[in-house]
């Protein structure tokens, strides 16, 4: 078995790993600057499908991570509790940069799966803390690189078919390696449907590839959110308000400006994402009913009581977008309840999360 694993098998799955973090890393990030902006972070709003191909690679790279990770780990196994633990002082400074990295990308994939899995009991301390942590685990991984370059030069030399080691036939570390890729195929492929349509079918480890109203999943109803009663009133209003400038619409008055049909994906940060079509009114078109230009940003409240989705500012670029819509109509049909009843925001290359529903007020921020 000891011959299976070495340092041979060691660099390459490090290899595709680093890869895989080094996507992983980035798509995180982008998607924590669209999430938080920053004067230096420009995020387009093209193509429209932009969030939808960075939060994708975000999920499935960091799934894949997962039987990666294992992999490594079991390959240098042994060589974790060699003595002496930690020796002289580079020995221990090497040792210590491998329990952060260990313990980071553990970490990073424990509070990663449990968001995908909508554990949302500790959700705040999740995404704070998933990237926080996400710069220690980059930070070990470049540490743990500049120290192995030398082990990493001279193990990509080694070779891969080497006899196992009593001379008993068996499986050689190539089969472990096509184990390792063909588990990572797996895990990709049964994730990835939730963005991937093609995978759609195969895809039995996404849990959001399933089916909502009208064709879309439902990442909170109007029941959790508390808005059965207000997004069904008749005295229902959209307020709109620039300034002192200020007007009521009711939804039939919505229905009357003019309307616009836009095919636009709704990517949640989970992962999953799918294309539908939207119609309703361009933002852009309804801030001007208030005067508004279009060098402005725009804060979309919902009906549902004060809490982290209730409220979001748009960036000017987005609002002046034209395929920015108040959406009053999903695949053909009046918005479900469950999608926003009577209109919400949706707007290009966004999280989901940015995507308020059940409106209840736009302020032009002035
Ligand atoms: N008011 C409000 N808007 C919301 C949410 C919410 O909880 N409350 N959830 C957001 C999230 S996380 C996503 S992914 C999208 C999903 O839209 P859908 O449920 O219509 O698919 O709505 C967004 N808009
Ligand atoms: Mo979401």
């Amino acid at each position: 078995m000891s011959a299976l694993r070495g340092t041979a098998v060691t660099v390459r799955v490090g290899t595709v790993l680093g890869i895989a973090v080094a996507i992983c890393f980035v798509t995180g990030l982008i998607s924590h600057f669209i999430q938080h902006p920053q004067p230096w972070f420009l995020w387009p709003s093209r193509p429209v499908w932009l969030y939808r191909l960075t939060q994708g690679l975000h999920v499935i790279s960091g799934i894949a991570v997962i039987p990666l990770v294992g992999v490594k780990l079991w390959s240098v196994w042994p060589k974790l509790f060699e003595r002496p633990l930690l020796g002289g002082p580079v020995r221990a400074l090497e040792r210590l940069s491998i329990l952060v990295l260990v313990s980071a990308v553990l970490f990073e994939l424990s509070t990663g799966l449990l968001n995908i899995a909508q554990w949302y009991a500790f959700r705040f301390f999740f995404t704070t803390a998933h990237y926080a942590v996400a710069y220690l685990a980059a930070g070990a991984v470049l540490v743990h690189l500049a120290v192995k370059l030398p082990v990493i030069r001279r193990a990509l030399g080694e070779p891969l078919d080497e006899a196992p080691a009593e001379g008993t036939p068996g499986p050689t570390r190539r089969t472990v390696l096509r184990g390792t890729w063909l588990a990572v195929a797996v895990a990709t492929v049964a994730t990835a449907g939730q963005s991937v349509p093609l995978l759609r079918e195969l895809s039995m480890l996404a849990p959001r590839s399933g089916r909502g109203p009208q064709g879309v999943p439902v990442n909170r109803s109007a029941v959790a959110a508390g808005v059965l009663r207000s997004a069904r009133a008749s005295e229902y209003r959209l307020t709109v308000t620039n300034g002192s400038q200020v007007r009521d619409f009711s939804l039939a008055e919505l229905q009357a400006l003019p309307q616009t049909t836009r095919r636009l994906p709704i990517a949640c940060v989970e992962g999953w994402s799918v294309d539908a079509e939207w119609t309703g009114v361009m933002l852009s078109r309804l801030i001007a009913e208030v005067g508004a230009s279009s060098g402005s940003d725009v804060r979309m409240i919902s009906l549902e009581p004060p809490g982290p989705y209730s409220r979001t500012v748009l960036p000017a670029r987005h609002a002046r977008d034209s395929a920015t819509l108040i959406a009053l109509r999903l695949n053909g049909e009046p918005l479900a309840l469950d999608h926003g009843y009577p209109c919400r925001l949706i707007a290009p290359s966004r999280p989901g999360v940015l995507q308020t529903k059940w409106l209840s007020r736009i302020e032009v921020v002035t």
